[in-house]
């Protein structure tokens, strides 16, 4: 497995209460990635930490490091807080279509082999405060707008239940299959967070079999929480088998893009935390490489449940 860390949570970080760490430049950040073995990748955030394209390759490729994807961030500006890809406003949707096209143009000029998207700001929060089916077909209009920019350069995007609207109109894996067969670009994808999953009350591994069904490409993103908020824990620390089902099923697919760590430290000490998620997701991976994936298949077709429960205990569980 390839592991990367979004490189945004290697610095300061804050919530509604508390601050998190000191800030630190790009550099630095690769640094620290630098020192986590099993990590070669990184995803940053466009255009907050990217810095001038030539120079930050250069600095990549000075550092061994690779780019998993660009993340185009478009609800952090303030025009964009209570909403972009979905508003009634064509000025507000365009320039945030063209914020993901400039990603693109970074990602293709750094090498990246992807751009993700998360539109945490399309929702609503009232009842009776946005035109549902408007917001709908602005939002897959003005995806399906940059997705056709240059689509050598795949465009994906990330779904989660709410936060920072109360409801976000991509809230599910099942809603943005959706939006993405009417966006009717195959240079799309889902990013998958395997937390948002959680959220969303699916089971991550199978919305890996849904998308893989649908021909829906997919990107992943590891963390873990416990099924009430977004708290992006160290992977496995909540919920052991469902990573295990979920690298699983990654594995059963030919996974073969980064698994990257959108993890938040918050209070606990930077470097130990995202060593110990690269630890436990390999150790996770090993397992799942390890198991006869072929007979535990075929003994779902026979289903013989009992059996899969036993090797679950003494393969899995090693109990
Ligand atoms: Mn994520």
């Amino acid at each position: 497995m390839k592991q990367s860390i979004i490189t945004a949570f290697l610095s300061k970080t804050q919530d509604r209460f508390s601050e998190y760490h000191e800030p630190t430049g790009l550099k630095e950040r690769l640094e620290i990635v630098q020192k986590i073995d099993g990590v070669t990748g990184v995803e940053i955030v466009y255009p907050y930490e990217t810095e001038e394209a030539a120079a930050t390759k250069k600095l990549m490729e000075d550092m061994g490091l690779e780019f998993a994807a660009v993340n185009a961030n478009i609800k952090k500006e303030t025009k964009w807080v209570p909403g972009a890809l979905s508003r009634p406003k064509e000025n507000l949707r365009n320039d945030a279509v063209q914020l993901i096209k400039d990603a693109k143009d970074y990602a293709i000029a750094v090498g990246a082999p992807l751009v993700t998207c998360c539109p945490l700001s399309d929702g609503y929060d009232n009842l009776f405060q946005v035109d549902y089916q408007k917001g709908w077909k602005y939002m897959i209009d003005a995806f399906a707008e940059a997705a056709d920019y240059k689509p050598e350069m795949p465009l994906f995007v990330e779904y989660k239940i709410n936060e920072t609207r109360v409801n976000c109109f991509l809230d599910s894996c099942a809603k943005t299959i959706v939006f993405l067969k009417e966006v009717q670009n195959a240079a799309t994808g889902v990013t998958i967070d395997f937390g948002h999953s959680l959220l969303a009350k699916e089971n991550p591994a199978e919305v890996l079999a849904m998308c893989e069904q649908s021909n829906i490409d997919y990107y992943l993103h590891t963390n873990d929480n416990d099924w009430q908020f977004d708290w992006d824990l160290i992977g496995g620390s909540r919920n052991f088998l469902h990573t295990v089902e979920f690298f699983f099923y990654a594995k059963e697919f030919g996974y073969d893009k980064y698994f990257t760590a959108d993890a938040s430290p918050r209070i606990f000490d930077m470097l130990g935390f995202f060593r110990e998620h690269a630890e436990m997701n390999k150790a996770i991976w090993n397992i799942v490489e390890n198991l006869d994936r072929d007979q535990y298949r075929r003994m779902m077709h026979e289903e013989k449940h009992m059996d899969l429960m036993r090797l679950v205990r003494k393969e899995i569980y090693r109990l």
